[in-house]
């Protein structure tokens, strides 16, 4: 199974960690396409033209079969994926962490087309994601 994580980057590094630990529990799935998002250092100091950015994201897009998005710390670039990712109908968990931010986007919340939960506490967060990745993870 091919999974596309989503989280901040320019919209704030600060849950990077978190990122990478649902990442690495998420490899037991498949492959994450989308690794970097966990790494606290990607983008310090590199530089990569968005061009080229835009392009490979919306290529792993296509070719994923789930898509993960964590929206605790708000993103265009995020929201944009998930507009582009229901375009595709690729199936799409959303989580975000009520504790830190119980104000999301209704242009998110709002379509019933996303799998939206919040949660409290990374052990709930990890249980809804094993929730969605067993689902779809039978004919992969
Ligand atoms: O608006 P944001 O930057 O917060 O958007 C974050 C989302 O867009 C993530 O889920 C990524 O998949 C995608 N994205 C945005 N910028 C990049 C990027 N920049 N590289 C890969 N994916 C991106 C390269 C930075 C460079 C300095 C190495």
């Amino acid at each position: 199974m091919k999974i596309y994580f989503c989280g901040s980057i320019k919209g704030g590094r600060q849950l990077a960690d978190r990122y990478a630990r649902f990442i690495s529990h998420m490899k037991s799935y498949g492959d994450v396409l989308t690794e970097h998002i966990g790494n606290a250092d990607y983008g310090k100091g590199g530089y990569k033209p968005a061009e080229e950015v835009y392009r490979q994201d919306t290529a792993w897009l296509t070719e994923s079969d789930v898509v993960v998005a964590e929206v605790t710390v708000p993103s265009l670039g995020v929201g944009y994926e998930l507009a582009f990712a229901e375009k595709l109908r690729k199936p799409c968990l959303v989580i975000y962490d009520s504790e830190l931010n119980n104000n999301i986007s209704s242009m998110i919340t709002g379509d019933d087309y996303f799998r939206c939960r919040c949660y409290k506490g990374e052990t709930q967060a990890i249980q809804t994601i094993d929730e969605f990745l067993t689902e779809f993870t039978e004919d992969k």
